[in-house]
C-alpha cells in the first residue's frame, strides 16, 4: 500500500474496523474511505455496486460482519449466515468489478474444526466437523475464504484472508447477551463491584480454553500483511492453498483463569459461580501463527496490558456500542 492509496475500510465502527482505521492513520495513511451502516447498507447489492463504481478504492479491508458471542450465534443463526454471506459476496464481487486488486478479508478462528489438533494450523481448514454453536457463522466465513481464493486463481487478484482469534479492545460490545466473554466479564465484575454484589456468574463450566488478541495487534498484523513485499508474500501465498493467515497472541487460558485475571484488574471481591445450563462451545481454540511470524509479525500487547486498556476504555464510557449510552 502506498501512503496515498485510496483505502476503503468496511465496518470502520466495529471493534476490528475501528482498530484498522487507528492503525492506518497512525502509519500515515490519509486517503481512507468509510461509510456508516446508515450511509451504505452492505447487504444491498445495488448500493454496494454504486459505491464501488463511484469511489473506486485501490485497497479494501473487509471488516464488516454480523458478529457476536456464543449466545448471539445460537439465537440468531439465520442472521449470522445470511448477513455475512450477503456482505462479503457483495463487497468481494463489486470490489473486483471496480478494479480492486488488493483486499483483506477478516474472518475468525471458529472456521476450523471443533476438535482439531492444537495449536491450529491454517491447513486444518475443512478437515473435520465444525462447532455447532457457531456453524452458520463459520460456514459463511469459509465461503468468503473460498471466494477470495477463487478470485485470486481466476482473476489474478491478491485477496488475503486473516483469521484472528477472539478479539477484544476499545469499542467492544458490552451487551451481556450479544457480546463475547471478555467484554461481558469486564462489565459483570465492574457492575458487581459498583453494586456490592457477592457473586459474578460465568456461563458454562469455565474449562474451555481461549486465546485473546488485542484489536490493535490484529490491525497491525493486517497492515503488515498488506504491506509485504511481493517476493516475501509469494513464498507464503501459493495458488494451491487458501490465502489464509492466522492471527493469534500465542497463549491461551481457561475461561475461569480469564475471569480470575479480570477480577483482579477490576479489583472486585465477588465470588465466581458457574451457570452450567449455558453452553461451553469449542473446548479449545489456540492458533498456530508460525506462518505470520515467519513473515516478520509479532503481537505486542500482553493479555494483562490489553485488559487494562480495555477496562480503561470501558470506564471512560466512550465505547460506541455500549448499550444505553
Ligand atoms: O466469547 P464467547 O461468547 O464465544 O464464549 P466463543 C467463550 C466461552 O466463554 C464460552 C464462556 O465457553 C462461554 O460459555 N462464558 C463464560 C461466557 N461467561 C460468559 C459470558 O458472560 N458471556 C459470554 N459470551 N461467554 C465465539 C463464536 O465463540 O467466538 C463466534 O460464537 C466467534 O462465532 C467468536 O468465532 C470469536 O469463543 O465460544
Amino acid at each position: 500500500m502506498k501512503q496515498d492509496s485510496k483505502i476503503y475500510v468496511a465496518g470502520h465502527r466495529g471493534l476490528a474496523g475501528s482498530a484498522l482505521v487507528r492503525g492506518l492513520q497512525a502509519r500515515g495513511y490519509r486517503n481512507l474511505v468509510t461509510r456508516t451502516h446508515a450511509e451504505l447498507d452492505l447487504i444491498d447489492q445495488r448500493a454496494v455496486r454504486e459505491f464501488f463504481q463511484r469511489e473506486r478504492p485501490g485497497v479494501v479491508f473487509l471488516a464488516a460482519a454480523k458478529v457476536g458471542g456464543i449466545a448471539a450465534n445460537e439465537s440468531y443463526p439465520a442472521d449470522f449466515i445470511f448477513q455475512n454471506l450477503a456482505i462479503q459476496t457483495n463487497v468481494l464481487e463489486e470490489a473486483w468489478k471496480a478494479g480492486v486488486r488488493e483486499l483483506l478479508f477478516l474472518g475468525t478462528a471458529c472456521i476450523y474444526p471443533r476438535d482439531c489438533p492444537q495449536p491450529i494450523k491454517e491447513e486444518y481448514l475443512l478437515t473435520g466437523p465444525l462447532e455447532p454453536t457457531n456453524r452458520p457463522y463459520a460456514l459463511a466465513k469459509i465461503a468468503g475464504i473460498e471466494m477470495c481464493w477463487a478470485f485470486n486463481r481466476q482473476y489474478g487478484t491478491r485477496y488475503l484472508c486473516a483469521m484472528p482469534n477472539n478479539m477484544y479492545g476499545p469499542g467492544d460490545n458490552y451487551d451481556l447477551q450479544a457480546g463475547h466473554v471478555l467484554p461481558a466479564l469486564i462489565r459483570k465484575f465492574h457492575e458487581a463491584k459498583a453494586r456490592r454484589e457477592k457473586t459474578v456468574t460465568l456461563w458454562g463450566s469455565g474449562t474451555p480454553r481461549r486465546e485473546f488478541v488485542y484489536s490493535d495487534d490484529m490491525a497491525d498484523a493486517c497492515i503488515h500483511l498488506m504491506n509485504l513485499p511481493e517476493q516475501q508474500l509469494a513464498a507464503a501465498f501459493s495458488p494451491q492453498q487458501p490465502p489464509l493467515f492466522n492471527i493469534g497472541h500465542g497463549k491461551d487460558q481457561t475461561i475461569r483463569e480469564l475471569a480470575e485475571i479480570i477480577k483482579r484488574i477490576v479489583e472486585s471481591d465477588a465470588d465466581i459461580v458457574h451457570d452450567r445450563s449455558k453452553p461451553d462451545g469449542t473446548p479449545q481454540k489456540l492458533l498456530d501463527t508460525s506462518k505470520l511470524s515467519a513473515l516478520g509479525w509479532r503481537p505486542r500487547v500482553s493479555l494483562e496490558e490489553g485488559l487494562r486498556l480495555a477496562y480503561a476504555s470501558f470506564k471512560m464510557g466512550t465505547d460506541p456500542i455500549f448499550p444505553g449510552r
